[in-house]
């Protein structure tokens, strides 16, 4: 995830200094999506080509030198008509550095420049393709294909416009993005598309808009995505007219990922589906379908949002944290995109893939970690064990650390931190490498610590976590743990039943997650009935237990209340003798093969008078008849449970901390990167 802005004025006069005033705004307010690296890209004063700049770490870095280089002289004097384009990039493909910022460019005279959110996931095919037609790639992200792409569709079909050549180009490419492009080749002109990463036209005019709608208009070429590699370029689209929305001729276009960056220069923005592709020529902006459907409406609508900037940046959410839960359903998706497919049952981790015959010949397997993403190796650990049939030890780095564990050469060792720079942890790793082990990274941010000193590893694509308590990056750190189990056991033909199993679920996991946020308002009752006691004890065992840790810890941090997960094993060698009728329990108990052992260990508390909020699969009438208070998750495989099992222990204790007036992104005495011991 990260931050798309750009800005179009015509026929209303703007110095360049105005207009990247305007573009690092338009960042700062994006920044929130992600943050490591920046750029803009503007004319240069004479007009002849395109200037971009670009530097690593905050937008506060680039506006600096922006003021430094760009500012005064030719930089003030207004023009009439202008496009500027700009990026705060969350990195997936490269570090993050100034060679890999935003906007990328078609060639070294700056002819297309590209600013992409998301993933362009056969950006390698495509790499090939160019290469071998001679093009240069200088940097190591996934973006740059698509703007050497549309050069290359230039050069072959001069005929074509500007939208025509990105529609081109957007039907060879496979991925998630949101892009924007601009050329020196059709000056005061952009060109905007969108699939699965969001993208938004603001409109900004001196009177009312003669319409709310901008009708869709339709090229000739449908052809579903991804079906050649070769790049044959198809018939030019046939669009009949351009419509022309506005009464009048001046006015001004946002292009931005969210509505934070245009809500204080306009209300009036046009939310693009997948596939719209924006133009605007001569003032006039025109939507395009790449593919017809059926159910396809005619027109986009013109919205007025009736938002607060704050609001909007949080979309309808309260906080990040509670956005971050009700993103899941996306950023396991996004986990998964380029790596399961689904319909060949096949699993790719390009990021392993050269190491994993020396994976499959090691001694065993360690999963070193803190807090949260500990949580995620505990979670996995069974199914590694059963796919991988090799030891599996799950650490905590601290305690690994203190414990001077003894490391071989032959083990792999895996590092898994969502900032990708706890100091705890990479320590843990440089221990590790000096021992000679070989180092696999799980994070979730290209170019940290971790990520650089692991030999290889898997980036979890969850997009960038602003609450302290770690949600969304814990179910993508499990996901990235299974795909993995699932890559080891591939030639394994006793497993092949179990494999299609998990990737079946695995196809299910996104909708899945959705009916569990479902449950959202009966867990806020369920708060309604903990908040005002002093502890939680949450119970479970097998592939639930890590629900159970990672539960309590997020109502440890969130609430300050005390809570203890507890393996349900354990109970009657101590814990049972905190249960009586006024300790707070919430169990989870799933048709899995522990649910005998689970509904024992239930008994055992309601026959002490404990009244349990139980976990139980939908429909489950035995189960739900020992309490009145249950949540029901819908059934999935049994090594999955714990991701959907999870979601209502993070709704519960953001709840519960709301009811308590905590400070829910902001837990007291804790940041989001610990990066001392
Ligand atoms: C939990 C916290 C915390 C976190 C650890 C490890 O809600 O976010 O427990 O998981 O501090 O952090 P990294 O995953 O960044 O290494
Ligand atoms: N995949 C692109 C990159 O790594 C875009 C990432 C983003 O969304 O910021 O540069």
């Amino acid at each position: 995830m990260c931050g798309i802005f750009a800005y179009l004025n015509y026929l209303t006069p703007k110095s360049r200094q105005e207009v990247l005033d305007l573009l690092v705004t338009g960042l700062k307010r994006l920044e929130y999506r992600g943050y490591d690296s920046t750029g803009v890209a503007i004319d240069s004063p004479d007009n002849k080509n395109i200037v971009m700049v670009k530097r690593t770490g905050k937008v506060k870095v680039l506006e600096e030198a922006i003021q430094e280089h760009f500012s005064g002289g030719e930089y003030s004097k207004p023009v009439l008509t202008h496009v500027g384009i700009a990026h705060t990039r969350w990195a997936t493909h490269g570090v993050p550095c100034e060679r890999n910022s935003h906007p990328h460019r078609s060639d070294d005279g700056n002819g297309f420049v590209v600013v992409h959110n998301g993933i362009i996931t056969n950006y390698n095919d495509v790499k090939t393709f160019l290469a071998k037609r001679g093009y240069e790639f200088e940097s190591d992200t996934d973006t740059e294909v698509f703007a050497k792409l549309v050069h290359h569709l230039w050069k072959t079909h001069p005929t074509y416009s500007f939208r025509e050549l990105v529609e081109q180009a957007i039907l060879q490419v496979e991925g998630a993005f949101a892009i924007a492009v601009k050329s020196k080749y059709f000056p005061g002109e952009c060109v905007a598309s969108r699939r699965s990463s969001p993208l938004l036209v603001g409109i900004k005019t001196k009177t009312r808009l003669a319409t709310d709608h901008i009708p869709i208009l339709y090229g000739k070429d449908i052809r579903p995505h991804g079906q050649s590699r070769e790049l044959p370029v198809l018939p030019r689209s046939e669009s009949t007219s351009e419509f022309m929305p506005l009464e009048e001729k001046e006015v001004e276009y946002f292009f931005a990922s969210d509505a934070s960056a245009v809500i204080e220069h306009t209300n009036r923005v046009i939310y693009l589906e997948d596939d719209d592709v924006a133009a605007v020529r001569d003032g006039t902006l025109s939507i395009h379908r790449l593919k017809k459907s059926l159910d396809d409406p005619h027109a986009r609508e013109i919205t007025t949002l009736k938002m607060e900037i704050q609001q909007i940046m949080k979309g309808n959410y309260d906080y990040f944290m509670q956005k971050e839960i009700f993103e899941q359903p996306d950023s396991v998706v996004n986990t998964m995109r380029g790596r399961v497919r689904f319909d060949g049952n096949a699993i790719v981790l390009g990021g392993i893939k050269d190491y994993i015959p020396e994976i499959k010949r090691c001694r065993r397997l360690m999963l070193i970690g803190c807090g949260t993403s500990y949580h995620s190796a505990v979670a996995t650990r069974q199914l590694l064990e059963e796919l991988t049939e090799l030891p599996v030890m799950v650490e905590l780095a601290s305690d690994f650390l203190d414990r001077n564990t003894p490391i071989f050469r032959d083990d792999v060792c895996f590092f898994i931190s969502q900032s990708g720079e706890t100091a705890d942890t990479l320590m843990a790793l440089r221990y590790c490498k000096q021992r000679g082990a070989l180092i696999v990274g799980i994070t979730n941010t290209v170019g940290s610590s971790i990520c650089r000193e692991s030999h290889c590893g898997v980036h979890i694509n969850a997009g960038p976590e602003i609450g302290v308590a770690s949600t969304k990056a814990y179910t993508s750190q499990f996901i990235s743990l299974v795909m993995f189990a699932l890559v080891m056991s591939e030639d394994r033909l006793s497993l092949q039943q179990r494999r299609l199993e998990i990737l079946q679920a695995l196809s299910n996991l996104a909708d899945q997650i959705r009916a569990v946020l479902q449950l959202d308002s009966k867990v806020q009752e369920l708060a309604k009935d903990l908040y005002q006691h002093k502890s939680l004890l949450i119970m479970g065992r097998g592939y639930n237990f890590a629900t159970c840790l990672e539960g309590a810890l997020k109502v440890k941090e969130l609430t300050y209340m005390h809570s203890e997960g507890i393996m349900a094993g354990e109970l009657k060698h101590g814990p049972l003798a905190l249960v009586d009728d006024s300790m707070p329990v919430l169990m989870i108990v799933l048709r899995d093969p522990v649910y005998v052992k689970c509904m024992n260990a239930l008994q055992q508390v309601t026959s002490r008078k404990g009244c349990p909020i139980i976990i139980c699969e939908e429909g489950d009438e035995e189960t739900k008849a020992f309490s009145s208070r249950h949540l029901e998750i819908p059934r999935t495989v049994d090594c999955l449970q714990g991701i959907l099992t999870v979601i209502p222990m993070q709704l519960l204790s953001y709840h519960i901390a709301v009811l308590r007036g905590c400070d829910v992104d902001c837990p007291r005495n804790l940041a989001k990167s610990v990066t001392v011991e």
